[in-house]
Protein backbone atom coordinates (compact mmCIF):
# COMPACT_ATOMS: atom_id res chain seq x y z
CA UNK A 1 0.00 0.00 0.00
CA UNK A 2 0.88 3.41 -1.05
CA UNK A 3 0.69 6.13 1.73
CA UNK A 4 0.02 9.65 0.50
CA UNK A 5 2.23 12.43 2.01
CA UNK A 6 0.40 14.97 -0.25
CA UNK A 7 -1.67 17.83 1.91
CA UNK A 8 -3.24 20.81 0.74
CA UNK A 9 0.07 22.55 2.03
CA UNK A 10 2.40 20.62 -0.25
CA UNK A 11 0.36 21.41 -3.19
CA UNK A 12 0.76 25.04 -2.56
CA UNK A 13 4.12 25.07 -2.25
CA UNK A 14 5.06 22.99 -5.22
CA UNK A 15 2.97 25.22 -7.43
CA UNK A 16 4.30 28.58 -5.59
CA UNK A 17 8.30 26.79 -6.27
CA UNK A 18 7.32 25.99 -9.91
CA UNK A 19 5.79 29.93 -10.19
CA UNK A 20 8.66 31.24 -8.59
CA UNK A 21 11.20 29.56 -10.11
CA UNK A 22 9.54 29.35 -13.58
CA UNK A 23 9.83 25.99 -13.97
CA UNK A 24 6.88 23.71 -14.94
CA UNK A 25 6.46 20.62 -13.34
CA UNK A 26 4.33 17.37 -13.89
CA UNK A 27 0.95 17.06 -12.99
CA UNK A 28 -0.11 17.33 -9.03
CA UNK A 29 -2.29 14.38 -9.67
CA UNK A 30 0.46 12.35 -11.08
CA UNK A 31 2.15 12.37 -6.91
CA UNK A 32 -1.55 12.75 -5.49
CA UNK A 33 -3.61 10.82 -7.47
CA UNK A 34 -6.82 11.28 -4.68
CA UNK A 35 -6.92 15.30 -5.11
CA UNK A 36 -10.31 15.76 -6.26
CA UNK A 37 -12.30 18.95 -7.67
CA UNK A 38 -13.22 20.18 -3.76
CA UNK A 39 -9.55 19.74 -2.17
CA UNK A 40 -8.12 21.38 -5.33
CA UNK A 41 -10.21 24.53 -4.58
CA UNK A 42 -8.60 24.79 -1.22
CA UNK A 43 -5.09 24.91 -2.98
CA UNK A 44 -6.19 27.23 -5.32
CA UNK A 45 -7.25 29.78 -2.45
CA UNK A 46 -4.36 28.99 -0.53
CA UNK A 47 -1.88 29.42 -3.74
CA UNK A 48 -3.09 32.50 -4.59
CA UNK A 49 -3.44 33.78 -0.78
CA UNK A 50 0.75 32.81 -0.82
CA UNK A 51 0.75 35.99 -3.71
CA UNK A 52 -0.19 38.59 -0.70
CA UNK A 53 -1.89 40.13 -3.28
CA UNK A 54 -5.67 41.97 -3.21
CA UNK A 55 -8.14 40.06 -4.82
CA UNK A 56 -10.05 41.80 -7.59
CA UNK A 57 -12.03 39.39 -9.06
CA UNK A 58 -12.81 35.70 -11.03
CA UNK A 59 -12.02 34.08 -13.99
CA UNK A 60 -13.35 31.42 -16.15
CA UNK A 61 -11.94 28.86 -17.38
CA UNK A 62 -12.72 26.73 -19.77
CA UNK A 63 -15.56 27.81 -21.41
CA UNK A 64 -15.51 27.76 -25.07
CA UNK A 65 -15.74 24.50 -27.19
CA UNK A 66 -12.21 25.69 -28.19
CA UNK A 67 -10.19 25.89 -24.83
CA UNK A 68 -11.92 22.66 -23.76
CA UNK A 69 -10.88 20.70 -27.01
CA UNK A 70 -7.72 21.48 -27.18
CA UNK A 71 -7.23 21.14 -23.36
CA UNK A 72 -9.32 18.13 -23.36
CA UNK A 73 -11.50 19.11 -20.23
CA UNK A 74 -15.20 19.81 -20.80
CA UNK A 75 -15.68 21.39 -17.46
CA UNK A 76 -15.63 24.94 -16.52
CA UNK A 77 -14.03 25.90 -13.96
CA UNK A 78 -12.71 29.08 -11.77
CA UNK A 79 -9.67 31.03 -10.28
CA UNK A 80 -9.21 34.51 -9.20
CA UNK A 81 -7.91 37.65 -9.89
CA UNK A 82 -5.16 39.63 -7.78
CA UNK A 83 -4.15 43.33 -8.73
CA UNK A 84 -0.84 41.98 -9.43
CA UNK A 85 -1.87 40.41 -12.41
CA UNK A 86 -2.75 43.29 -13.96
CA UNK A 87 -0.99 45.17 -17.04
CA UNK A 88 -0.99 48.18 -18.24
CA UNK A 89 -2.94 48.58 -21.79
CA UNK A 90 -0.42 47.79 -24.50
CA UNK A 91 1.96 46.44 -22.19
CA UNK A 92 4.83 44.00 -22.61
CA UNK A 93 4.34 40.70 -21.59
CA UNK A 94 6.74 39.61 -18.62
CA UNK A 95 8.25 37.30 -20.38
CA UNK A 96 11.58 37.23 -17.96
CA UNK A 97 9.03 36.26 -14.95
CA UNK A 98 7.15 33.90 -16.74
CA UNK A 99 7.59 29.67 -17.92
CA UNK A 100 5.67 29.82 -21.42
CA UNK A 101 3.18 32.10 -21.42
CA UNK A 102 0.14 31.58 -24.27
CA UNK A 103 -2.55 34.66 -24.67
CA UNK A 104 -5.69 34.44 -25.45
CA UNK A 105 -8.87 37.10 -25.80
CA UNK A 106 -11.91 37.34 -23.32
CA UNK A 107 -14.97 39.47 -22.74
CA UNK A 108 -14.18 40.98 -19.08
CA UNK A 109 -17.27 42.33 -17.10
CA UNK A 110 -17.23 45.34 -14.42
CA UNK A 111 -19.60 44.30 -11.85
CA UNK A 112 -21.86 47.47 -10.32
CA UNK A 113 -23.70 45.03 -7.68
CA UNK A 114 -23.06 42.31 -5.88
CA UNK A 115 -23.62 39.15 -7.11
CA UNK A 116 -24.61 35.82 -4.92
CA UNK A 117 -25.88 32.46 -6.23
CA UNK A 118 -27.72 30.30 -5.82
CA UNK A 119 -30.01 30.43 -8.69
CA UNK A 120 -28.46 33.21 -10.95
CA UNK A 121 -29.62 33.41 -13.93
CA UNK A 122 -28.17 35.06 -16.95
CA UNK A 123 -30.57 37.70 -16.89
CA UNK A 124 -30.23 38.91 -12.78
CA UNK A 125 -26.37 37.61 -13.30
CA UNK A 126 -26.39 40.96 -16.42
CA UNK A 127 -28.29 43.17 -14.00
CA UNK A 128 -25.51 43.30 -11.84
CA UNK A 129 -22.75 44.43 -14.68
CA UNK A 130 -21.71 48.07 -15.36
CA UNK A 131 -19.91 47.90 -17.80
CA UNK A 132 -18.13 45.20 -20.36
CA UNK A 133 -14.99 45.30 -22.18
CA UNK A 134 -12.34 43.17 -24.54
CA UNK A 135 -9.50 41.78 -22.66
CA UNK A 136 -6.65 39.68 -23.29
CA UNK A 137 -5.72 36.96 -20.68
CA UNK A 138 -1.90 35.52 -20.44
CA UNK A 139 -2.02 31.74 -19.04
CA UNK A 140 1.17 30.72 -17.94
CA UNK A 141 0.22 26.97 -16.51
CA UNK A 142 2.79 25.71 -13.73
CA UNK A 143 2.56 22.10 -15.63
CA UNK A 144 4.60 21.32 -18.52
CA UNK A 145 3.11 21.36 -21.70
CA UNK A 146 0.23 22.51 -20.35
CA UNK A 147 -0.55 19.29 -19.53
CA UNK A 148 -2.43 18.38 -16.47
CA UNK A 149 -6.41 17.40 -15.10
CA UNK A 150 -9.56 19.36 -14.03
CA UNK A 151 -8.08 18.92 -10.05
CA UNK A 152 -4.44 20.04 -11.13
CA UNK A 153 -5.73 23.65 -13.30
CA UNK A 154 -7.85 23.96 -10.57
CA UNK A 155 -5.00 24.20 -7.92
CA UNK A 156 -3.20 25.86 -10.32
CA UNK A 157 -5.49 28.80 -10.42
CA UNK A 158 -6.80 27.88 -14.11
CA UNK A 159 -3.36 29.04 -15.08
CA UNK A 160 -3.51 32.57 -14.57
CA UNK A 161 -0.81 35.03 -15.01
CA UNK A 162 -1.44 38.05 -16.29
CA UNK A 163 -4.51 40.18 -18.38
CA UNK A 164 -5.09 43.38 -19.67
CA UNK A 165 -8.19 45.25 -19.95
CA UNK A 166 -9.06 47.43 -22.84
CA UNK A 167 -10.18 50.73 -22.53
CA UNK A 168 -13.38 50.65 -24.18
CA UNK A 169 -16.32 50.20 -21.48
CA UNK A 170 -19.61 49.65 -22.94
CA UNK A 171 -23.27 49.45 -21.43
CA UNK A 172 -23.97 45.45 -22.35
CA UNK A 173 -27.50 45.96 -22.26
CA UNK A 174 -26.80 48.51 -25.59
CA UNK A 175 -24.74 45.61 -27.74
CA UNK A 176 -25.83 41.94 -28.06
CA UNK A 177 -22.56 39.72 -27.02
CA UNK A 178 -23.41 36.55 -28.28
CA UNK A 179 -23.29 38.30 -31.85
CA UNK A 180 -19.61 40.66 -30.47
CA UNK A 181 -16.94 39.39 -33.10
CA UNK A 182 -13.84 39.12 -32.02
CA UNK A 183 -10.48 38.92 -34.82
CA UNK A 184 -7.52 37.66 -33.55
CA UNK A 185 -4.18 38.50 -34.61
CA UNK A 186 -0.51 37.58 -34.30
CA UNK A 187 2.18 39.94 -34.95
CA UNK A 188 -0.79 41.17 -37.80
CA UNK A 189 -1.77 38.35 -39.39
CA UNK A 190 -5.05 36.73 -38.23
CA UNK A 191 -4.82 33.41 -36.59
CA UNK A 192 -8.53 33.17 -34.94
CA UNK A 193 -11.92 34.51 -34.76
CA UNK A 194 -15.10 33.87 -32.98
CA UNK A 195 -17.89 36.04 -31.18
CA UNK A 196 -18.79 36.50 -27.87
CA UNK A 197 -21.52 33.07 -28.49
CA UNK A 198 -18.36 30.83 -27.86
CA UNK A 199 -18.53 31.47 -24.65
CA UNK A 200 -21.67 29.06 -23.18
CA UNK A 201 -23.74 30.38 -25.86
CA UNK A 202 -23.85 34.41 -24.29
CA UNK A 203 -20.89 35.53 -21.61
CA UNK A 204 -23.91 35.84 -19.84
CA UNK A 205 -23.99 32.38 -19.16
CA UNK A 206 -20.92 32.44 -18.42
CA UNK A 207 -21.43 35.02 -15.10
CA UNK A 208 -24.29 32.98 -14.00
CA UNK A 209 -21.95 29.85 -14.26
CA UNK A 210 -19.36 32.44 -11.67
CA UNK A 211 -21.86 33.30 -9.46
CA UNK A 212 -23.36 29.70 -8.68
CA UNK A 213 -20.54 27.45 -9.06
CA UNK A 214 -19.01 29.74 -6.21
CA UNK A 215 -21.85 30.16 -4.22
CA UNK A 216 -21.24 26.05 -3.62
CA UNK A 217 -18.19 27.22 -1.34
CA UNK A 218 -19.99 30.15 0.42
CA UNK A 219 -18.44 32.69 -1.89
CA UNK A 220 -20.11 35.23 -4.30
CA UNK A 221 -18.97 37.83 -6.72
CA UNK A 222 -18.77 41.55 -5.45
CA UNK A 223 -18.98 45.38 -6.62
CA UNK A 224 -16.43 46.44 -8.27
CA UNK A 225 -14.94 43.46 -9.25
CA UNK A 226 -13.59 42.01 -12.61
CA UNK A 227 -15.15 39.29 -14.36
CA UNK A 228 -12.86 37.01 -17.28
CA UNK A 229 -15.75 35.22 -19.23
CA UNK A 230 -13.05 32.46 -20.67
CA UNK A 231 -10.83 32.23 -23.95
CA UNK A 232 -12.99 32.54 -26.91
CA UNK A 233 -10.55 31.11 -28.74
CA UNK A 234 -7.72 28.67 -28.52
CA UNK A 235 -4.62 30.65 -26.83
CA UNK A 236 -2.02 31.42 -28.60
CA UNK A 237 1.79 30.96 -27.40
CA UNK A 238 3.35 34.36 -27.07
CA UNK A 239 6.52 35.03 -29.08
CA UNK A 240 8.32 38.41 -28.05
CA UNK A 241 8.29 40.70 -31.00
CA UNK A 242 4.95 38.76 -32.13
CA UNK A 243 2.54 41.41 -30.57
CA UNK A 244 -1.22 39.51 -30.21
CA UNK A 245 -3.85 41.56 -30.85
CA UNK A 246 -7.79 41.29 -30.18
CA UNK A 247 -10.08 43.40 -32.63
CA UNK A 248 -13.71 43.33 -31.23
CA UNK A 249 -16.80 44.76 -32.77
CA UNK A 250 -17.95 47.09 -30.64
CA UNK A 251 -15.13 46.92 -27.47
CA UNK A 252 -11.96 48.26 -29.49
CA UNK A 253 -8.80 46.54 -29.51
CA UNK A 254 -6.34 45.29 -26.68
CA UNK A 255 -2.55 44.65 -27.33
CA UNK A 256 0.16 42.85 -25.98
CA UNK A 257 3.73 42.95 -27.21
C1 LIG B 1 -6.60 26.76 -18.41
C2 LIG B 1 -7.11 28.17 -18.25
C3 LIG B 1 -8.33 28.37 -19.10
C4 LIG B 1 -9.78 30.03 -20.24
O1 LIG B 1 -10.06 31.20 -20.50
O2 LIG B 1 -10.37 29.09 -20.75
C5 LIG B 1 -8.69 29.79 -19.29
C6 LIG B 1 -5.63 26.67 -19.55
O3 LIG B 1 -6.05 26.73 -20.71
O4 LIG B 1 -4.43 26.52 -19.27
O5 LIG B 1 -8.15 30.75 -18.76
MG1 LIG C 1 -8.70 32.62 -19.85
Amino acid sequence: MTVTTWTVERAVEELRAAETGRTARRPITDDWPELDVATAYQVQTEFVAARGERVIGVKLGLTSHAKQQRMGIDAPLTGWLTDGMVLAADARVPVGELIHPRVEPEIVFTLGARLQGPGVTPATAMAAVRTVSAGLEVIDSRYRDFRFTLADVIADNASSARFVVGDVTRDPRELDLALEACVLREAGEVVDTATGAAVQGHPANALALAANALADRGLALEEGWLVLTGGLTDAVPFRPGHPITAEFTHLGTVTVG
